[in-house]
């Protein structure tokens, strides 16, 4: 999909999405297999999906989507069915697998739900041989006028061999970046056993974990080196859910000699501030530079409301000892790493007092803000206590990107909220600009620009001057990015 949300300015992040190259690798030999990365033709999405089409003549057309890149799925499958109308469309990813009921009238013929490469691989065998869909676990697919949804497939182990490496060579579109650098995903495990509220991966594919071998991640990371990176984000749902794997890992990407790269990874607070004294020295010789901690929120009410208490909180000699933030936050900083702060601002019970909390938080301790609005994802149980609430205000799924509020609070209308996370976060964002210089000068001053103006968009001479209220750049930065939303 193309869709890229604000935190994503596609002049300076263009990040690969690792599902399709995956799929890509656990095909049978003999399909020629095509991954085409919208996000990197964000505004050239027709003409390029009509180039490739043409070129390319696919009987299968997959589709990898989010909740709010479904409307723009929805266009992407018509505009594919008017070019070949006999092609065979299938859809995976969290939306499909959380809505699969939404995409039953939208042209679609097989459906995968959660982790696809074994039943995509069964799926093109079937297709090929003619043999019949009903015993492909996770399929679902469409039957004369109506829908058989198969049983779910279990969560693959990953120890054993049966996903293969993904496939780099398949893609057919370039540019993938971070800030300059070429990036790349990398997966070390999958899954995790925390449950908070907002999140869809326990509806996705339950509480548990599951790790690839260290041979195979390094072999990755080589692989995706020798295509171009030299940045390499793990995507790991929790890689720090086992920590002494997380720091076996550490440990085996300098024996490898693969810490010359950049590394970027997810992590919960607790782990850094109870294993920091150990865990973060070895990051930063492994290469780790940015670490997105998942925050979520510094008030204990919100973090309850969150389902997110657990996983921030630090514990010494057995006891809880309160919130693990700061102490993370320090591990991290005295290690020479960055913090992008994963913090949801715009609960139920949020007033303008806690926001304003959170918001300064962020201010003082990180170092790129990361900041979202809770957002009503398909079947996550947060969504189901703000629906009872009555608090969604907006069904418009394509808003549903996490920096756009789409719900309210008992206190604040949504718009309300979003403006006070807008208006902080911009100069946040500004205060990190000599780190980037310093990594990468070159690129701060070719194209450092694009990123300033697009954390600034909406505001205008008038409003530098202090001659427009705020209120009214935020109103025309809305209505660009309501314009930016028309990908297809
Ligand atoms: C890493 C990650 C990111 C990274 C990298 C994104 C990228 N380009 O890959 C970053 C930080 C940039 C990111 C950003 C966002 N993310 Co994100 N991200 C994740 C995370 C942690 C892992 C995703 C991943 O790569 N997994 C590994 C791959 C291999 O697994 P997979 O994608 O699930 O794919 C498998 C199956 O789904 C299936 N499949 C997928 N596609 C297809 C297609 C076909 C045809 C088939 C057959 C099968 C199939 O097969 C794959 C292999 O098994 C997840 C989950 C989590 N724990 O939070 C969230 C998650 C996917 N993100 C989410 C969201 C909402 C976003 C954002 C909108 C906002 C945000 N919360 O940050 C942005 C949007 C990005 C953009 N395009 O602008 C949501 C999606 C919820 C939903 N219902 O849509 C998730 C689930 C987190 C959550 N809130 O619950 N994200
Ligand atoms: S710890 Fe992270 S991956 Fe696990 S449930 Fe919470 S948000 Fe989701």
């Amino acid at each position: 999909m193309p869709d890229s949300f604000e935190h994503m300015p596609p002049h300076a992040i263009r990040m690969p999405n690792g599902a399709l190259t995956s799929l890509a690798g656990n095909v049978d030999p003999q399909h020629r297999v095509a991954v085409a990365d919208l996000i990197l033709v964000q505004r050239q999405v027709r003409e390029t999906v009509t180039r490739l089409v043409r070129d390319l003549d696919p009987e299968i057309v997959g589709l990898s989507i989010m909740t709010f890149q479904r409307r723009t799925a929805g266009r992407i499958i018509e505009l594919v069915r008017g070019l070949r109308p006999g092609v065979k469309i299938v859809v995976g990813g969290y939306d499909p697998s959380l809505a699969p009921e939404a995409y039953e009238e939208m042209g679609v013929d097989y459906l995968v739900r959660s982790e696809g490469e074994v039943t995509f691989r069964e799926l093109l065998r079937a297709v090929e041989q003619g043999s019949g869909f009903d015993r492909i676990c996770g399929l679902s697919y469409r039957k004369g006028e109506s829908w058989v949804h198969n049983p779910d497939r279990p969560p693959h182990r990953l120890e054993d061999s049966e996903i293969r490496p993904p496939n780099r060579d398949a893609r057919v579109l370039k540019g993938y970046a971070l800030m300059g650098r070429q990036v790349d995903v990398i997966e070390t495990s999958r899954g995790c056993t925390y449950d908070c509220s907002f999140c869809s991966i326990i509806e996705m594919r339950g509480r548990n974990f599951h790790t690839y071998s260290f041979d195979r991640v390094l072999d990755d990371i080589r692989d995706a080196r020798d295509h171009g990176a030299r940045t390499i984000f793990l995507v790991d749902d929790n890689i720090t859910l086992n920590v002494r794997r997380f720091e076996a890992l550490c440990e085996a990407i300098i024996a490898a000699g693969l810490q010359k790269l950049d590394y970027f990874v997810q992590a919960m607070t607790s782990a850094i501030a109870n294993h920091g004294e150990t865990l973060a020295p070895l990051m930063r010789r492994s290469g780790f530079r940015y670490v997105f901690l998942g925050i979520e929120n510094i008030l204990e009410g919100d973090l309850e409301f969150l389902r997110a208490s657990a996983k921030n909180t630090e514990r010494t000699n057995g006891q809880n000892t309160g919130n693990a933030t700061l102490k993370a936050i320090d591990y991290l900083h005295r290690n020479q790493m960055y913090v992008v702060g994963g913090l949801i601002v715009g609960s139920p019970d949020d007033t303008r007092e806690s926001i304003e909390a959170n918001l300064e938080f962020a201010r003082r301790y990180v170092d790129w803000p990361y900041i979202q609005h809770p957002t009503p994802y398909p079947r996550t149980p947060m969504t189901k206590d703000f629906r009872d609430q009555g608090l969604i205000m907006s069904e418009r799924l394509e808003e549903y990107d996490g920096t756009t509020a789409v719900v309210r609070t008992q206190h604040l209308p949504a718009e309300e909220v979003e403006f006070m996370r807008w208006k902080a976060e911009r100069w946040m964002k500004i205060h990190h600009i000599p780190v980037v210089i310093r990594h990468d000068p070159r690129w701060v001053l070719f194209e450092g620009w694009k990123m300033f103006a697009h954390t600034f968009r909406g505001s205008s001479i008038r409003s530098a001057l202090g001659l427009e209220s705020e209120k009214k750049v935020f109103e025309r930065y809305r209505a660009i990015r309501r314009d930016e939303r028309e990908y297809a």
